[in-house]
């Protein structure tokens, strides 16, 4: 077993049972580094995860932890009254030895643990209907166990997150700045956005007017975020908790329906292969709506199709003004990964826009 030694002495600092085997990088993230532990233990093989949070991104690595200490605790409470199995449906934190939810490395580099979901997947891709219909359904049911959470006590872990105005502010930003000179490369791209502006404000101003609720949301609800159980095929446990705060329901909804109805990868080269996929969305519509017990208002449900667009069109904005700036927010794994992406999500919003009377249209079945 190659381990190297930061990785010892961080691992010797967590409540881990012994027998380390095995500690190897997993998952397909673009932020965290996140590893899975395997241990020989006398009940059997035992895994845990291991993550180094990005603390570039999320500067304040103590308060994210509170945050999720707070709701992975509030959740196991309601698991625990609809009598659920609170190792399996929600993340529980393994607290490091000296009882804080994470340990700080000699380098000062922040780390946390969580209970390994045993017997469950995570799907970087539709592979079967049913599992985008299952993480609608669940990611729909969390907003409705967070519903009466105290949302002033959560701090916002990455500010103005979702605010599509501000992120707009950025990229001219990012724009002016062309700190690696690839703008001239990318004239199409930067079109893209501009011709964009007023899209931009649609869902920030219906907030703003008090149109659309704050809700505590998710934030981050792509398919790899969820875990499907291998047995049974339900969705059992949302995962990632680091960008929970206030925010939009039809923010959570675009995230899913942006890399889930696509019908190809988030860094497909070939964008004659990507465009949004109405039976998909349909699926994610009717798993969503359920998921959200009548929980949504009019102006929530007219907007869901508004949210998957505005999702993907800020999403491709960020991986676009991160490509001007030097690829340093997202993991990259080659070059020009960061453009690729911005491609495949402007051919998506383009696409959308398109089918945009068939999406309200099918929001209109389910309501
Ligand atoms: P990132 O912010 O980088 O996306 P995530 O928290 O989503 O980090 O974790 C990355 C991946 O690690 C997930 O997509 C999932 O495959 C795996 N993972 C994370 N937490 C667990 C867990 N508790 N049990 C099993 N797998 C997990
Ligand atoms: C990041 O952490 P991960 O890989 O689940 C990003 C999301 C983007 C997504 C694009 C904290 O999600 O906002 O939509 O990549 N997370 C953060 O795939 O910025
Ligand atoms: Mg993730």
């Amino acid at each position: 077993m190659e381990l190297n030694n930061v990785l010892r002495e961080i691992i010797s600092q967590f409540d881990f049972p012994e027998g380390l085997e095995e500690c190897i990088p997993f998952g397909s993230g673009h932020i965290n580094d996140t590893y899975r532990l395997t241990f020989a233990t006398e009940a059997g093989t035992k895994h845990c995860i291991l993550q180094m949070m990005n603390k570039r991104i999320f500067t304040k690595p103590v308060e994210l932890m509170e945050n999720v200490v707070g709701v992975t605790s509030w959740l196991k409470k309601k698991i625990q009254e609809n009598g659920g199995d609170t190792e399996r449906e929600t993340l529980n934190v393994i607290p490091a030895r000296d009882g804080q939810p994470y340990y700080v490395d000699s380098r000062g580099e922040y780390w946390r643990a969580y209970l390994f979901i045993e017997g469950a997947t995570c799907f970087d891709r539709v592979e079967k209907e049913d599992d985008f219909y299952q993480s609608a359904v669940a990611f729909g049911r969390f907003q409705g166990l967070l519903a009466d959470y105290p949302a002033e006590t959560l701090h916002e872990t990455i500010a103005n997150f979702h605010n599509t105005v501000d992120r707009f502010a950025h990229f001219r930003e990012a724009l002016k700045a062309d700190v690696c000179g690839r703008a001239a490369s990318v004239q199409d791209e930067i079109r893209f956005v501009t011709d964009r502006e007023a899209l931009a404000h649609v869902l920030c101003d219906k907030q703003l007017s008090g149109e659309l609720p704050l809700r505590v949301t998710h934030n981050d609800t792509k398919l790899n975020n969820i875990m499907i159980d291998d047995a049974t095929g339900k969705a059992i446990c949302v995962i990632d908790l680091d960008t929970v705060m206030p925010g939009l329901s039809v923010n959570d909804f675009g995230d899913s329906v942006r890399f889930g109805a696509s019908t190809a990868d988030e860094d497909e080269r070939d964008l004659d292969k990507v465009s949004m996929d109405l039976g998909l969305y349909e699926v994610y519509v009717k798993g969503f709506t359920e998921g959200c017990s009548g929980a949504l208002t009019k102006e929530e449900l007219d907007m869901l199709p508004m949210g998957a667009i505005l999702m993907t069109f800020e999403c491709g904005m960020r991986f676009l003004t991160d490509y001007l700036e030097g690829d340093h927010y997202f993991k990259i794994h080659r070059e020009g990964h960061n453009l690729d992406r911005c491609r495949t999500q402007f051919k998506l919003v383009a696409d959308m826009e398109k089918k945009l009377p068939q999406m309200q249209a099918i929001v209109d079945r389910y309501r």
